[in-house]
């Protein structure tokens, strides 16, 4: 396919992540040159971008370079910056598990927050704050508890875990390094999205997951925390293409990017069920609650108390219609096309590694 966009230097932080994955693909499509900071491990973290490494037919164009790096160190990102010279950035880093970052408040403020400062002060210092953009992955877990539906970029915000303050935190110097330094520098304020490539710890994958074993035989039920809380999922391909789509705009600003429907948690796990032709029936309330199988009355769903969060965001329910009038985008991939493909992922990876 003829290639209509000049070549482009951008910088991925969280390449290994669901997002920087689906995002590297989609830039090197579109015939970008794109850096990606991995960290060291002791082992292989680089699966989701596996195929791009070993594959060069699958860069369409563009060239894919890896560097190891962290958040935490800023003379690292100075020196990368300096040398990379990005026309873009996307900083998508993140220790970005909510219940986790009641465990390791400390260190998730250090990476989410301190850590974006350290990347927008790298680009300050390099001089390239006229000519560098930057995404900044900000969240729909800044609206936390509800202050008004749907949330839009005017909704105030309410954060509920120490992931969201330190979100926060990040979202406000975003915009702090926009006015201050006229840095084109944007907030995507991203709804939850979700694909095969969710990690595996996420409650929509928890379930695709489990639900998948159950129906090879390999498993008997999915134990979760919360069933109540409602969120606005869509499909992590969709998503990614906004975040581009901002850094293409004649001046910076900052969107929410979802879905526009809200569902629980446990009409995930039914349409889940449904996939693989069950039926769940529920009984009980809170810790008792439990999802039996219609027709036979064994019992696939458990709540646990320790999936519950200290603070829970109880309901999203984002208005992309800034997005959809300023940048042309929308989503194309349905709640029930998401659940459909992370099912048949999950199936086929299951069947072909149980142990997985
Ligand atoms: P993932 O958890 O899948 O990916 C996070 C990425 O950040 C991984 O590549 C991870 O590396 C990397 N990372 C974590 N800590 C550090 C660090 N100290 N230094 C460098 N890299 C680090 O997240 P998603 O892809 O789902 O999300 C991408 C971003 O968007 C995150 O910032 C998230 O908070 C935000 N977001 C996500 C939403 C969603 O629904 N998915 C919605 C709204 C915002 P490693 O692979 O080594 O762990
Ligand atoms: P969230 O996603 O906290 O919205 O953050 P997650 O999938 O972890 O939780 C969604 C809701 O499900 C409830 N829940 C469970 N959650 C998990 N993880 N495991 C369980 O067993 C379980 N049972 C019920 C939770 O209580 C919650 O209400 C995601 C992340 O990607 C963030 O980085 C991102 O900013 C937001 O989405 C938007």
């Amino acid at each position: 396919m003829a290639n209509n966009y000049k070549k482009k230097v951008a910088l991925i932080t969280g390449i290994t992540g669901q997002d920087g994955s689906y995002l590297a693909e989609f830039l090197l499509g579109k015939g970008y040159e794109i850096y990606g900071i991995i960290r060291r491990s002791s082992t292989f973290n680089t699966s989701r971008i596996e195929h791009l490494y070993a594959d060069k037919y699958s860069h369409k164009g563009g060239k894919m370079h890896l560097r190891y790096g962290d958040m935490t160190d800023s003379s690292y990102l100075v020196k990368l910056v300096g040398e990379v010279k990005p026309e873009e950035i996307y900083n998508l880093a993140a220790q970005s598990h909510v219940k986790v970052s009641f465990d390791l408040s400390e260190y998730t403020a250090e990476v989410d927050a301190v850590g974006t400062l350290r990347l927008l002060d790298a680009v300050r210092t390099c001089g390239l704050e006229k000519t560098t953009k930057f995404y900044q992955a900000s969240t729909s877990e800044l609206y936390g508890k509800v202050q008004e539906i749907p949330q839009t970029e005017k909704t105030p915000f309410y954060p509920r875990s120490p992931y969201a303050c330190a979100k926060l935190y990040a979202y406000w110097v975003v915009i702090n390094y926009r006015e201050a330094y006229g840095m084109f520098a944007c907030n995507g304020i991203l709804f939850n999205h979700e694909s095969p490539r969710r990690g595996e710890t996420f409650v929509t994958r928890k379930i695709t997951r489990e639900v998948s074993k159950i129906h090879l035989g390999l498993s008997e039920n999915v134990v979760l925390g919360n069933l109540d809380s409602k969120r606005d999922w869509g499909h992590a391909k969709d998503y990614i293409e906004a975040m581009w789509l901002m850094l293409q705009q004649d001046s910076p600003d900052d969107f929410v990017i979802a879905s526009e429907e809200t569902r629980s948690v446990r009409e995930f796990v039914e349409a889940a069920f449904k996939f693989i032709g069950k039926e769940i029936v529920w009984e009980g309330e809170g810790l008792e609650e439990i999802g039996k199988e219609k027709d036979t009355g064994i019992v696939r769903v458990k709540v646990d108390k320790k999936y519950f969060r200290p603070t829970e965001v109880d309901l999203l329910l984002g208005d992309a219609a800034k997005a959809k009038k300023n940048l042309g985008w929308s989503p194309r991939i349905t709640f029930d096309e998401l659940v459909n493909d992370m099912m048949t992922s999950d199936i086929a990876l299951m069947k072909k590694n149980p142990q997985a």
